[in-house]
């Protein structure tokens, strides 16, 4: 397969200054009749007309009205075209029945529906597929469906036609078409200029219960980007659309958001606390995206986290001020700890900006997303709050309808600011998580910060130089007061020492607050002065960094030698715990414990290899000390944080009921499974029932509750997705693979629908000591699947493949398993290039 590179960007040749679109809906043969007008782009080193396409089936073609014979080439056509505008006609026929990949045109559930980011649009008709072509769309559609939904305004309609016109210029990945048996949750919002704007999420019949939650989190959107970003909404409507079988979470498609229905339906009975805080957050990003990303989209997919990164950042704004900021700032931590640096210490770690690529839909990463919206914060660190929001306002007055680039960006910035980025500019294009080592010095009231920082080496690139990295710290003397508050150190070299003057004793660090940089922090500290920080800091993020510290030393003793968790951590822990003052939700954190993914990196980056079943072990046997040690205290914090009013899914009610449900798991240990029991029995919304659930499989006692949670939600798909996954997260790791295997012969496993993929399938890949089981089966099993997705859902497979990305920290044994089962993947007929291409690189 082809390698695209960044270096080689040409722009197209030509401009679009109109597209009209018809659809004559059919499940198995839909025409598409297109006819876009064309002018040269005096901007383009040359007038090639070349137009994507892939699965089409030509019908005609015509150029000013005269019928035409295209040459098919590698991807798409080409064609002799006049060196002035013309018009271009065309009609392909397509077959969305059969589109199991889930890209272009698709049925879902006898609706039909779309999905074109990023080059699925080439495969509904001939066109310059390419984010830097943007024009505006007008569609007609044509069909019996009671519902037909595209981009922009609706224009006049009547008996089997719809038409849309979207007037905002748009490249054709945001191009979207929907229609089908819906329902509407309808609303409406005034905008800060006073215009009504009809909302809609539409749904199949019987999932009208399940919308309002969505619709308010967007209305919420819409108020929060006006008063924060300034920004308005700019068509007459926005429509939101459930959608069963969807490769990701959600696309933002110019006035027309499609969504995996698992990302937009909430209800109390069918949907986790968790459930609701994600869905507020995907519904924030989608709409945040139609200024970063559709008002101004990318010049090219290597420019993917101009909107990505700066639109994660914003949702991230958003749920911090929707929720609590602290706990919104510890959960992407531990997030993009979890999957990010993951990524960046492994053979798939690529720069937030990547210089090359085969299939772009395998850079959609958390690198591209996660760390992207990381460098976004850095900036706002470095620039301080008014500059960041002077700059954005540049950026939207500067290239609004623009195709833009991260130099756009930062040139704004530098505009704005009049600093130099160019440092800055590292973090884009360097891969590889910076490690920070410290040491420390006191004498005569003076205290310096010797800070180290070292990239390792990542794939293609062995050097790195040294970034700028705003470290913020504060120091507390020994009573526990504050005497520096927090203080941004721009580190710029390699090794740099950073002085504080006129202290009267030598004071405790609290470094890297508010995880100012997506970097590790190497830093000798005693238990005692973890245990203090855990007690006193005043920076919330790093207060739940002691305890995670704590938690981590602890455990990875146990798992080297066996060491019995020690005090320090138990009273540490206990102390903070049985506080009331402190906020629930924090204490709910604290008690979460690092992942068995989290502690295997630990242990490969102090280069010792980890053993999979010793790590789950000893997870376990610290859950079991703490919940002995705790018994008094879980007991008393279950009694108290009971919520007793209606379900409401507010940040308050769901720090109440984590707390309660970590107690319940702790108890769960010590009581047979009588509290779990009953809690399932009792529960009227899923938070409770599924902690329950997944407490009861977890000590053995679940057959009853798995049966019965099955007969009571078989027929809710997204709740059957929770009972699939849960059987093997929480099985013991010798039964994981059996028992994924079983639940794939089950009658509701299907591997056409991507949820349910991931429930089963994606569960085993992150169940831990049950995925990496010495047997090898959980290997085995992932592959086998994996090679019968890719001639259905590439993208899918592809994705999932990322469950091996670890495997050079492994045994010899393990290694050896894994090696095999890469190399039957890639040995399968016809895979996918983006299979093939994920698998080359894992294999590095
Ligand atoms: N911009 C979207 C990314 C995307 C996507 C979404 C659904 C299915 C396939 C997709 N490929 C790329 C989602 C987002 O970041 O908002
Ligand atoms: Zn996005």
């Amino acid at each position: 397969p082809q390698t695209i590179y960044l270096k080689d960007y040409t722009p197209f040749g030509w401009r679009v200054e109109s597209v009209y679109l018809t659809f004559r809906l059919a499940a198995s043969a839909t025409r598409v009749l297109s006819k876009i007008r064309f002018a040269p782009n005096p901007d383009a080193p040359d007038q090639r007309f070349f137009l994507h396409g892939e699965n089409l089936d030509p019908i005609s073609t015509r150029i000013d009205g005269s019928e035409t014979t295209p040459r098919a080439v590698a991807g798409g056509i080409e064609l002799d075209v006049p060196d002035a505008p013309f018009t271009f006609e065309a009609e392909v026929e397509i077959n969305p029945a059969a589109n199991t990949a889930l890209e272009g045109l698709y049925m879902s559930n006898g609706m039909y529906c779309t999905q074109c980011e990023a080059e699925g649009f080439r495969k509904i008709t001939w066109y310059p597929d390419r984010p830097d072509v943007m024009a505006p769309f007008s569609v007609r559609i044509e069909g019996s469906e009671p519902v037909m939904l595209s981009n922009g305004n609706p224009g006049a309609s009547g008996d089997g036609f719809a038409d849309w016109h979207d007037p905002w210029p748009k490249p054709a990945y945001l191009f979207a078409l929907v229609a089908g048996d819906l329902v509407t949750h309808p609303d409406s919002f005034t905008t800060a200029s006073g215009k009504q704007v009809e909302l809609n999420v539409w749904v199949r019949p019987g999932d009208e219960g399940k919308c309002a939650f969505g619709m308010e989190a967007l209305k919420k959107s819409m108020a929060w980007d006006e008063a924060t970003y300034g920004r308005e909404y700019d068509l007459d409507v926005f429509n939101i659309v459930a959608v069963d079988d969807f490769n990701m979470g959600a696309m933002e498609n110019k006035g027309l958001n499609i969504f995996n229905s698992s990302c937009v339906l909430a209800s109390p009975e069918t949907s986790t606390d968790a459930n609701f805080e994600r869905i507020e957050a995907i519904i924030a990003h989608e709409y945040f995206h139609n200024w970063t990303g559709n008002r101004i989209t990318c010049r090219d997919w290597f420019q993917l986290c101009l909107k990505e990164g700066l639109t994660v950042f914003r949702d991230a704004q958003f749920t911090a001020d929707m929720r609590s900021a602290p706990v919104k700032r510890i959960e992407d931590v531990i997030m993009l700890r979890g999957r990010q640096f993951r990524e960046d210490n492994g053979p798939l770690a690529h720069p937030v900006r990547p210089d090359s690529f085969v299939e772009i839909n395998n850079f959609y990463t958390a690198t591209v997303y996660e760390k992207g919206a990381e460098l976004i914060g850095m900036l706002k660190t470095l620039v301080g709050h008014d500059a960041y929001y002077r700059a954005l306002d540049l950026y939207f007055d500067r290239h609004d309808g623009d195709a833009a680039t991260i130099e756009d960006w930062l040139t704004v910035f530098e505009d704005a600011t009049g600093r130099d980025l160019s440092q800055f500019k590292r973090w884009y294009d360097q891969a590889g998580t910076p490690r920070l080592s410290v040491t420390d010095d006191f004498k005569d009231g003076t205290y310096i910060l010797n800070i180290k920082q070292e990239t390792p080496a990542t794939p293609g690139q062995t050097r790195k130089a040294p970034r700028i990295i705003p470290i913020a710290v504060g120091l507390l003397n020994p009573n526990g007061d504050e005497v520096q508050p927090t203080t941004i150190l721009e580190m710029t070299e390699a090794e740099q020492s950073f002085t504080f003057e006129g202290l009267a004793s030598k004071p405790v660090p609290s470094i890297l607050r508010d995880f100012s940089a997506p970097v590790i922090l190497e830093h000798e500290v005693s238990n005692a002065t973890r245990a203090f920080l855990l007690a006193h800091d005043t920076d919330p993020f790093n207060r739940w960094q002691a305890g995670r510290d704590l938690a981590l030393d602890t455990l990875l003793n146990m798992i080297r030698d066996g060491a019995v968790p020690g005090t320090d951590y138990l009273d540490a822990l206990h102390t903070l715990i049985r506080d009331d003052t402190q906020d629930p939700a924090f204490r709910a954190l604290a008690l979460g414990l690092p992942s068995q993914d989290e502690l295997a990196q630990m242990l490969h980056d102090h280069c010792e290899t980890p053993d999979p079943q010793a790590i789950w072990e000893a997870l376990e046997t610290l859950k079991q000390v703490r919940a002995e040690a705790y018994q008094d205290t879980a007991t008393r914090l279950y009694a108290r944080y009971q919520v007793t009013e209606p379900f409401a899914p507010t940040a308050e009610q769901s720090a109440a009921r984590s707390l309660a449900n970590a107690a319940m798991s702790m108890l769960n240990r010590l009581d047979g499974g009588a509290l779990a029991q009953k809690q399932f029995d009792d529960a009227d919304n899923m938070t409770q029932q599924l902690a329950a659930l997944s407490a009861l499989i977890a000590a053995d006692k679940g057959e009853t509750a798995v049966a019965r949670f099955y007969q009571q939600w078989r027929h809710d798909r997204l709740v059957i997705d929770k009972w699939f996954s849960a059987q093997i997260v929480h099985a013991r790791p010798e039964d994981a693979a059996a028992i994924a295997k079983t639940l794939t012969q089950h009658p509701d496993f299907t591997m056409k629908n991507p949820n349910r993929f991931r429930a089963t399938l994606g569960a085993l890949a992150m169940s831990g000591a049950g995925f990496h089981h010495a047997s090898g089966d959980g290997y085995d099993l992932l592959a086998d699947w994996l090679i019968k997705l890719d001639p259905l859902n590439p993208q899918t497979t592809a994705r999932m493949c990322t469950a091996f990305e670890t495997w050079k920290r492994y045994d010899t044994d393990r290694q050896a398993k894994i090696e095999t089962q890469l190399h039957r993947i890639l040995a399968a007929p016809d895979l996918s290039r983006d299979t093939t291409e994920m698998i080359t690189r894992i294999l590095g």
